[in-house]
């Protein structure tokens, strides 16, 4: 017998989505950091085992606080997600449960019963503060399993990938058995551009910024990409160059090691930067960058 079927990961923005989603396919396809909101699109990762092929969907965190017409499009496919996959999995943090996580749940179809992923385990200390916790969201008995984890430290993910194994439908693999995504290294090139940008620039500049690909041309091992940086003003511009190129120079030479790590070959990387006013709430502008509006 067999089983294959998608598995949503959402939940608000920063409690490891993206992370669980890499460590449990074992690769690193979601870019991740320590601001919110760096996932904007739907990523999926596929993860093939004898008898099962997990497809987990890893979405933009769900989030009300702001409003343009981005945060609007990624919050309505978080939503149309939810209408379309097998199992859930809701992902919160440790010790944390705020309205925002409430709103998420709020959020997940009355018929749905979701699995809550607690992440972060590894902060709690002492370790007995972690028991209340769990049983607190139990008694909301709106959750069909909770599995505390550490996405980033922990070894294998054996019981949450039981307990969702438990939930998919039987059925032949929807993917080749080595494929890991759907996504082409076009877009996923964008993305780990755009990773460095929240990793590297102050805490409002990668709200400000998105990335295009030009050109990206195979030629045996080797990948020649162009891209560019967009920003909203003058001001953000000369910040992402910095000072003599440095920032750009070392956005560049970060995102480049870890396509080269993606692709397994070697990457010419070119960046430049270019003002768009506005780029954010221009819904026309959103698609053509390829947002999902
Ligand atoms: N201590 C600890 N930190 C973690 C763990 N998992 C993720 N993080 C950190 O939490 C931050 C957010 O992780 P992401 O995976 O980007 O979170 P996300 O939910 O995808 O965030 P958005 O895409 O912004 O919604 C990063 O700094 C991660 O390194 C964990 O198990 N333990
Ligand atoms: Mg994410």
């Amino acid at each position: 017998m067999s089983r294959c079927g998608t598995v949503a990961l959402v939940g608000r923005p920063n409690v490891g989505k993206s992370t669980l989603l890499n460590h449990l396919i074992g690769q690193k396809l979601s870019i991740t950091s320590r601001k919110p909101q760096t996932t904007r699109n739907r990523i999926r990762g596929i993860l093939t085992r004898p008898e099962t092929q997990f497809v987990f969907v890893d979405t933009p965190g769900y989030q009300t606080r702001h409003k343009s017409a981005l945060n609007r499009a990624m919050n309505r496919s978080v939503l149309s997600t939810l209408q379309e996959v097998d199992v859930v999995l809701m992902v919160s943090e440790a010790l944390h449960w705020g309205a925002e996580d409430q709103r998420v749940l709020d959020h997940i179809p009355a018929g749905v019963r979701p699995l809550l992923v607690v992440n972060k385990v590894d902060r709690v200390k002492p370790r007995e503060l972690l028991l209340p916790f769990l049983q607190e969201r139990a008694k909301e008995q709106r959750f069909d399993a909770i599995v505390p984890v550490s996405a980033r430290q922990d070894r294998d993910f054996e019981g949450l990938l039981r307990e969702i194994e438990q939930r998919l439908p039987e059925g032949p693999p929807l993917y080749e058995a080595d494929d890991l995504t759907d996504s082409n290294e076009r877009f996923l090139a964008a993305e780990f551009i755009r990773e460095q940008l929240f990793r590297l620039l102050g805490e409002e500049l990668p709200y400000a910024t998105t990335v295009l690909i030009d050109q990206y041309q195979t030629e045996g091992a080797l990948r020649r990409i162009h891209a560019t940086i967009v920003v909203d003003n003058d001001n953000q511009k000369a910040i992402v160059i910095g000072r003599n190129g440095e920032k750009l120079k070392a956005i560049g030479t970060l995102a480049r090691k870890s396509i080269e790590t993606l692709v397994q070959g070697k990457v010419h990387l070119e960046l430049w930067v270019k003002v768009k006013g506005g780029w954010a709430e221009d819904e026309r502008a959103l698609k053509q960058m390829g947002y999902e509006l």
